[in-house]
């Protein structure tokens, strides 16, 4: 920090605040983490410094053997991660690498069939504000309105009637397996392609803690920051039949230069995410959100679905009164760091919203377990219930702050 604090100490002063805002608070927003010092050295290193545009071995500028080396670490060890043929590790962040996908495989007007975005689905699978509603026809199923789950026979109907070129499936706010060998013989039923947004389970995908989607559909999409606890960035996987067309797709057709300090952070990711250790932090990661939502029913709240198979858990505050804006603020004050988020059937706007959505990579990530989660979870539920109170807030946060401080982000 000391180049940069003479330098700039205005950013230093903003980078040191933000430092003790991770610090003495509890990150609970299910697609956030904290990288590890390697990764972090490696994203901050001279690898910025360099344009390589193109692919290993093919590059339009000179002096990329280093580069090269990096690019093709980060798409062999991805490749076994995930046991892929085919490794795309350039797209800048997710919807980088669905918009690859589409543009591989779809001709613009052509129809995408994916998860409604207020129902646990992402923007870049078609809702009408992302390119994806503007450049192609989108037709969407929901959960049941019963089990606040998929029904895969609702799927596979839709998909005969709409008849997509591509049905996606993977979410951001849904608390449930996803069956993938189910969406991809209901691609070919119906002889469109299945793509799988595995961002928010990556991690859980690469240690058999959920089911795989590679080598199941027939391409696979992620972001590397979220349970995979590497730098931000996206990447694509499939077989090696559709590797060309996807390679292509990246660059030349949607970006120009790599981000190559990202790509050799992303392959230190990779390398720290084959480890034994992080099959452990990805189990560990999905017991915590187990307890966290048990605590949370305990104290009366209801959760989307009754419960939680991954990360990530969606709390409904209809009963409570309250909206989702309201309780992020207030256990914001608390240090408590959630996101609002839509919820089945939203009634709300995406700015105000009836939910909130609660994850465990992060205090995971700091060693916290199912005692911890415990505590939080009854903090979340004192703040939500006591809403108005500064006084319960001003407790919760300095109870937050004693136990933050001793699960700290970077120990050494
Ligand atoms: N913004 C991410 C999330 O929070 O799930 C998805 O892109």
């Amino acid at each position: 920090m000391s180049y940069l604090s003479q330098m700039d100490p205005e950013i230093a002063e903003i980078i040191e605040k933000e430092r003790l805002r991770q610090t003495n608070g509890l990150e609970l927003i299910a697609s956030e983490n904290v990288v590890s010092h390697a990764v972090l050295e490696a994203m901050g290193s001279i690898m910025t410094n360099k344009y390589a545009e193109g692919y290993p071995g093919k590059r339009y500028y000179g002096g990329c053997e280093f580069h090269d080396q990096a690019e093709n670490l980060a798409r062999d060890r991805l490749k076994k991660l995930f046991g892929a043929e085919h490794a795309n590790v350039q797209p800048h962040s997710g919807t980088q690498a669905n918009m690859a996908v589409y543009f591989a495989f779809m001709k613009l007007g052509e129809k995408i069939l994916s998860m409604k975005l207020n129902q646990g689905g992402h923007l870049s699978h078609g809702s009408p504000v992302s390119f994806t509603g503007k450049f192609y026809q989108v037709a969407q199923y929901g959960v049941d309105p019963k089990t606040e789950m998929l029904d895969y026979g609702v799927v596979e109907q839709m998909a005969k009637q709409e008849k997509p070129q591509i049905i996606v499936c993977g979410a951001s706010a849904y608390p449930r397996t996803i069956d993938f060998k189910a969406f991809q013989e209901i691609a070919d039923g119906v002889g469109a392609y299945c793509m799988a947004d595995i961002a928010h389970i990556a991690g859980l995908c690469a240690t058999g803690i959920h089911p795989n989607s590679v080598g199941v559909v027939n391409f696979t999409t992620t972001t590397t920051h979220k349970t995979l606890r590497g730098p931000r960035g996206g990447a694509i996987m499939c077989n090696s039949e559709y590797a060309q067309a996807i390679d292509k797709a990246v660059f030349p057709g949607m970006q120009g230069g790599p981000l190559m300090h990202t790509i050799t952070a992303k392959a230190v990711c990779f390398e720290e995410a084959l480890k034994p250790s992080f099959k452990e932090y990805n189990r560990q990661i999905v017991k915590n959100a187990k307890i966290l939502a048990e605590t949370l029913m305990n104290n009366g709240l209801r959760l989307v679905s009754g419960g939680t198979d991954n990360h990530l858990m969606l709390v409904d505050l209809t009963d409570q009164h309250l909206t989702g804006l309201e309780a992020e603020v207030a256990l914001g004050k608390a240090g408590i760091t959630v996101n609002k988020n839509t919820i089945p059937n939203e009634t709300k706007s995406p700015f105000v919203t009836s939910g909130l959505r609660v994850g465990t990579p992060a205090v995971t990530s700091r060693g916290m377990k199912e005692a911890e989660m415990r505590r939080v979870g009854n903090w979340i539920a004192i703040v939500i219930k006591d809403i108005h109170s500064d006084a319960t807030i001003a407790r919760v946060k300095k109870e937050v702050t004693e136990m933050s401080g001793k699960f700290p982000i970077y120990p050494s």
